[in-house]
């Protein structure tokens, strides 16, 4: 009698749900390479679908990574500073996450400061502050100067939704002082938190043509969403290229993005960046050494980047968040968050080829209205625009940062709800829409975000 109630049962299961194959949902977000899993390493796995040779490689560049610098001399890993912000990659993209917002002024974490003064340069990028540069290096090595330090006050929303329930939005105000020189308060000031770094390689493979196709600039459909390439000078090719990379795609491919992380963040010359960040300024040593590491070890490390995996959907066939996917397209959240690409077959990485991938980003340039703004252009991009951030692996983002791994160009959000609503601009009739959703209507849109 046992046995059949048990029988039953199991036919009576799979007839009723209906079966989604993963591979026709958005469930493999990064395709082949993607990885499967619930636990607090999930952004440190290699692809899935590396060879041997490029497992040994990622295993390489996993080291280079997380790699530890030291100011010259000394026989390994030297270089570090003379001014710098952290003393490896891993420091501020905690466990390949974003990284959580300090505690304290003290360590910025993988908080840092873009600067320059208004207007542009030769190549119609950010103008670098004299004495300064166009980064804001908080750490120096010992016996030099910091170029100075970073406190911030805070400011808040209290908003009403229109069922009255009540939310609150928390700002912080940025102040750059005790500077080693003097500093014009009309320097224009960029707060980054340091993003996820898995899944990048994938990006990268999206035919250009496929981005573009979605770009919009004049908003000619008259959709009130524009999605603006940003066109950014490339170092290694000596040419304009579509900007990609970091919060308003001011990087035109992960070489140059690893490059500049390695000069700018932990004040390592290269072949890319061949002079010191402080050079011209009263803190350069004269040491040398330069460049301090080579294009060997920048491919290496830039592997990393492109060699991870993309954690796949879990509960994708809950209803709730069924619900909330729907919501996600019925708000138009979908119009920069794109969800599909399939990247190209130019790729010297095979393992990038090919692949169906669900980002949920279009890599394009958007206002996202006054609250949001820095106020700071960088290229093509406005001081209101930024580039939409993929959203895959972001349900992971507390369980491997920790609570205070939070969202947003600069960490301003504590919760996907604070995130949405801070969205404006192009953005603010998805957002009047997600705030005109009932209290249940809302959690679904939230538990299919915590799914990605
Ligand atoms: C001081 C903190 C810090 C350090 C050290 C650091 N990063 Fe970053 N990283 C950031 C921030 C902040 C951004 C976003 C930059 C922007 O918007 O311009 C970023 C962006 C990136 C991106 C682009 C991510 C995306 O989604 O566009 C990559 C790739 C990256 N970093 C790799 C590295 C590598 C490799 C190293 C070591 C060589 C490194 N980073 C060191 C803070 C850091
Ligand atoms: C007009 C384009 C646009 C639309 C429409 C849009 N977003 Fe965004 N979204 C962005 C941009 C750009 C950012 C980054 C803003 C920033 O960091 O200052 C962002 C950030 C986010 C983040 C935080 C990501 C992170 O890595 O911290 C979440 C979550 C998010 N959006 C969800 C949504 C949802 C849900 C909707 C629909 C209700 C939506 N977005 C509609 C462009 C858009
Ligand atoms: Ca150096
Ligand atoms: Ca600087
Ligand atoms: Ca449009």
């Amino acid at each position: 009698m046992i046995l059949i109630i048990f029988v039953l049962s199991l036919a009576s299961c799979t007839n009723e749900d209906v079966y989604i194959d993963p591979l026709d949902e958005d469930v493999y977000l990064g395709g082949e390479t993607s990885i499967e899993g619930f636990f607090i390493n999930i952004f440190q796995q290699p692809a899935s679908n590396l060879s041997q040779e490029e497992l040994t490689l990622h295993l390489k560049s996993d080291q280079a990574f997380a790699d530890i610098f030291v100011s010259a001399p000394s026989t390994h890993n030297s270089g570090l500073g003379p001014v710098f912000n952290q003393v490896s990659c891993e420091h501020c993209h905690v466990a390949n996450g974003r990284s959580p917002f300090p505690s304290n002024t003290d360590n910025l974490r993988g908080l840092l400061f873009r600067i320059s003064k208004p207007g542009e340069d030769e190549m119609g990028g950010p103008l670098a502050v004299d004495n300064f540069g166009t980064q804001l290096q908080t750490k120096a090595n010992f016996g030099i100067e910091a170029e100075g330090k970073v406190d911030w006050s805070y400011s808040y929303i209290v908003g009403n939704y229109p069922d009255g329930n009540e939310f609150m939005l928390k700002n912080r105000i940025f102040r750059i002082y005790d500077t080693y020189m003097p500093w014009e308060f009309t320097n224009l000031i960029s707060p980054r938190i340091a993003p996820p770094v898995f899944g990048l390689g994938l990006l990268e493979a999206i035919p250009e043509e496929q981005i573009l196709l979605y770009a919009d600039p004049e908003d000619i459909d008259n959709d009130g969403i524009s999605g603006k390439a940003n066109i950014v000078w490339s170092v290694t090719d000596h040419t304009f290229k579509l900007g990609r990379f970091g919060w308003k795609a001011g990087q035109p491919s992960l070489i140059q993005q690893t490059a500049g992380a390695y000069h700018q963040d932990m004040g390592l010359t290269s072949p890319l960046f061949p002079k010191e960040s402080c050079e011209n300024q009263t803190q350069a040593d004269d040491y040398s050494d330069d460049p301090e590491i080579d294009l060997e070890l920048m491919k290496i490390t830039t592997f990393y980047a492109q060699s991870l995996g993309v954690p796949i959907r879990r509960n994708f066939e809950d209803d709730q968040v069924k619900e909330g996917k729907k919501l996600f397209r019925k708000l138009n959240c979908n119009a920069c968050h794109r969800e599909a690409f399939v990247t190209g077959d130019q790729s010297d990485k095979p393992f990038l080829n090919n692949q169906k991938i669900f980002p949920y980003t279009d890599l394009l340039l958007h206002d996202m209205g006054d609250g949001l703004a820095d106020f700071r252009p960088e290229f093509v991009a406005n001081g209101y625009e930024w580039r939409t951030p993929p959203l895959w692996g972001i349900g992971f983002t507390k369980i491997v940062g920790g609570e205070n791994a939070n969202y947003l160009h600069d960490g301003r959000a504590t919760t996907l709800e604070e995130a949405i609503l801070w969205h404006g601009g192009e953005a603010e009739e998805s957002k009047q829409s997600f705030k005109n959703l009932t209290k249940s209507e809302r959690n679904a849109m939230i538990k299919f975000l915590e799914n990605l």
